[in-house]
Formats: structure tokens, C-alpha cells, sequence
């Protein structure tokens, strides 16, 4: 076959071939990294958690969820976040509420019995 005979008589060209593709291909994939890692790092390490104070735009201590919810959530909705955080289901989150709540990351582990 003609196939076969050219494969044969050129696998030093196709291997050069392949191995200049891969490289190609790698250092694209290098480039985007890159970039990718630059985006993150003029972002910070990671969106900073507001604080209370930003929160309570109003200073009297509890932030309520008129003011909870003109802040912008990562995710999840205003009612449900602003319920898992009020504890004491009274409507307003104190300071040591939203100080005790903890945003979903991996923790120390306490041992688990
Ligand atoms: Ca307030
Ligand atoms: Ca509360």
C-alpha cells in the first residue's frame, strides 16, 4: 500500500513533526497559565470577606437584612445566607454572630470523637 510505504520511509519526519507539535502545545498551555496566574494575583489571594462594620452601614450594632442584603453574596441567596448566619433567628445579625459564622472553607480539624 502507498499508505503504508510513505509512513515507513517518513516516521523520522513524523516523529519530528509530532514532537514539535507537543512542543508548540506545551508552551501554549504554559503562556495561558500564566496568565491565568496573573489575573488571580492582581485579584489578591481571594475576595476578602466584608466586614461588620461595612456591613452595619448604619453603625447601630446589628446589621439588618435591608443591609445584608445591599452586599453582594458569592453565592447562595440573601434570606438563606442571612439565616445561617442569624442564629438566634431574631431578625438582625449581631457582631458576635457574624463573627462565630464561618464562610465555607477547609477548617483545622478539631478531632472528631
Ligand atoms: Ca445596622
Ligand atoms: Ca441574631
Amino acid at each position: 500500500m502507498v499508505i503504508h510505504s510513505i509512513n515507513h520511509a517518513a516516521t523520522g519526519d513524523f516523529m519530528n513533526i509530532y514532537i514539535k507539535q507537543a512542543i508548540v502545545v506545551t508552551l501554549l498551555v504554559l503562556a495561558s497559565n500564566q496568565v491565568l496566574a496573573k489575573n488571580t494575583q492582581n485579584d489578591g489571594d481571594r475576595p476578602s470577606r466584608p466586614t461588620f462594620e461595612s456591613i452595619d452601614s448604619n453603625s447601630d450594632g446589628d446589621i439588618d437584612f435591608d443591609e445584608f442584603s445591599s452586599h453582594e453574596l458569592p453565592h447562595g441567596d440573601h434570606q438563606t445566607v442571612f439565616d445561617e448566619i442569624d442564629t438566634d433567628n431574631n431578625g438582625v445579625i449581631s457582631n458576635e454572630e457574624f463573627t462565630n459564622h464561618k464562610p465555607p472553607r477547609p477548617q483545622n480539624r478539631k478531632g472528631n470523637s
